[in-house]
């Protein structure tokens, strides 16, 4: 493991404000202190470091862009994509986590839910107090949230929810879910679903080789007694939840480039150091051509997430622009990944590095918040106005 050292070989560091610059360096002094210690043992053995969470929420990281009246610290969006990237550097799942809280739960409760939902929820996610889920995916509806079966019904005095959600972040652990279901005539509201619910169970799911450092699980719905109080009153129809994974997609762009770097880093680092026929393997040619591929696709997603940043911070960020952008960063961090494995041969696989990891995460970060095809499609449509998904 080598002292990490991030990329800047355009000098994006001058478009961040003072203000970024702090943030990025408490966050990355945590990182250092806090995961990299701890994460490829929890990631071997599958494990959550659930201890984390508190420690995120005295950092500031859950609803970062949030107002601080409901416990957030009204930041601006490139602080909250700045925050990303340090995390993901650190391991997806734990960006996941911070994903989640954020985009997933506190967003949609602030932008959709009423003021008692606002102020009863949002300060203790904030402090990580209590851990909130989102779910949207079913399974038998992933990529086509809005063919959806779970549905809920108006009995009077409360909701009776039915149905289940698949691959869920955080379900077994999460205090609040946020559910997203169709009422009785079809349109999709949310709900949000607490902990104990009689009828409300949270099976894992096991065996997973990605993302190894999160739980992820269903929620199942059997005639499920939900207070009226706890429908989000402000949204109906699919663009809610959509709207939500605006903002997570949003993040994961940023995230994505904080594991491309881990990854170049260590990789540069080795290749400098390690000797083949007598010379460094950095002295070849082929191995050039890799480092100086991977640092160009790097500053490019870096240049893509901060313009992306400006505009979302000036309200003008399109979904298309964060599909693109998602898609974009991704890939290029899965493929930075795969490409410094080979520079490292054999030790690439093993622990003693952090590339495995990473590459094993990206392969769900690739596939959630839209799969890599669903987001060149979306990219398709906002080009042709023609939609190619059915
Ligand atoms: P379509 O007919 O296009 O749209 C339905 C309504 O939604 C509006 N809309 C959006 N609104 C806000 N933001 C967006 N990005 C939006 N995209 C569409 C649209 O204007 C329309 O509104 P209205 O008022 O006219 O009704 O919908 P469609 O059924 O054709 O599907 C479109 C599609 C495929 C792009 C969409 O459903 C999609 O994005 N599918 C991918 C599903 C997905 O990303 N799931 C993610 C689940 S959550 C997750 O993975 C968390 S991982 C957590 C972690 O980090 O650990
Ligand atoms: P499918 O939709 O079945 O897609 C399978 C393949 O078909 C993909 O390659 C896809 O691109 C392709 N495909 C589908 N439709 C089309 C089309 N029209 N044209 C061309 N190709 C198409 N969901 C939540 O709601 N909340 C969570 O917290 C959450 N966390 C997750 C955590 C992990 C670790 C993982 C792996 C997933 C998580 N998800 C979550 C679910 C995730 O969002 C879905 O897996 C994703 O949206 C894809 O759905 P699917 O897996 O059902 O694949």
């Amino acid at each position: 493991m080598y002292p990490y050292k991030s990329v800047d070989y355009f000098s994006v560091d001058d478009l961040l404000t003072d203000e970024h610059k702090i943030i990025r360096s408490s966050i990355r002094d945590w990182v250092n202190k806090s995961v990299i210690p701890i994460i490829e043992e929890a990631a071997q053995k599958h494990e959550f470091p659930v201890h984390l969470i508190r420690e995120l929420g005295e950092l500031g990281v859950f609803g970062p862009f949030i107002p601080v009246e409901y416990g957030g610290a009204g930041m601006d969006h490139i602080s909250y994509g700045v925050i990303m990237t340090e995390l993901e550097r650190g391991d997806s799942g734990i960006r996941s986590a911070a994903s989640v809280q954020t985009s997933l739960v506190m967003f949609p409760i602030y932008e959709f839910g009423s003021e008692e939902q606002r102020k009863r929820f949002l300060p203790p996610l904030a402090k990580g107090e209590i851990i909130g889920a989102f779910g949207l995916t079913e399974p038998n509806h992933g990529s086509d949230p809005g063919s959806m079966e779970t549905r809920f019904k108006d009995m009077g005095d409360h909701y009776l929810l039915n149905g289940s959600k698949m691959w869920i972040t955080n379900s077994t652990i999460a205090d609040i879910s946020v559910v997203w279901a169709k009422d009785e005539q079809g349109v999709v509201r949310g709900l949000i679903v607490e902990k104990g619910m009689e009828g409300f169970t949270v099976p894992e799911i096991f065996g997973k080789w990605s993302l190894r450092t999160s739980v992820t699980g269903e929620l199942v719905f059997d005639n499920v007694k939900v207070p009226k109080e706890n429908l989000l009153p402000n949204v109906k129809g699919l663009k809610g939840p959509l709207n939500c994974l605006n903002s997570a997609r949003y993040g994961i762009a940023w995230g994505a480039i904080g594991a491309a770097m881990d990854c170049y880093n260590t990789a540069l680092n080795y290749a400098l150091e390690r000797k083949q026929f007598h010379k460094p393997i950095a002295s070849f040619q082929l191995t050039q051509k890799k480092l100086a591929e991977m640092l160009t696709e790097i500053t490019k997603a870096q240049l893509l997430a901060w313009r992306m940043g400006v505009l979302k911070n000036e309200g003008k960020a399109t979904p298309a622009q964060i599909s693109m952008a998602k898609r974009n960063n991704v890939k290029m961090a899965l493929d930075v990944a795969r490409e410094s494995r080979q520079i490292l041969g054999a030790m690439g696989i093993t622990d003693d590095f952090p590339i495995m990891r990473h590459i094993m995460n990206l392969e769900s970060v690739i596939t959630y918040e839209g799969t890599h095809d669903i987001h060149l499609l979306i990219t398709g449509k906002d080009i042709t106005g023609l939609s190619a998904f059915c």
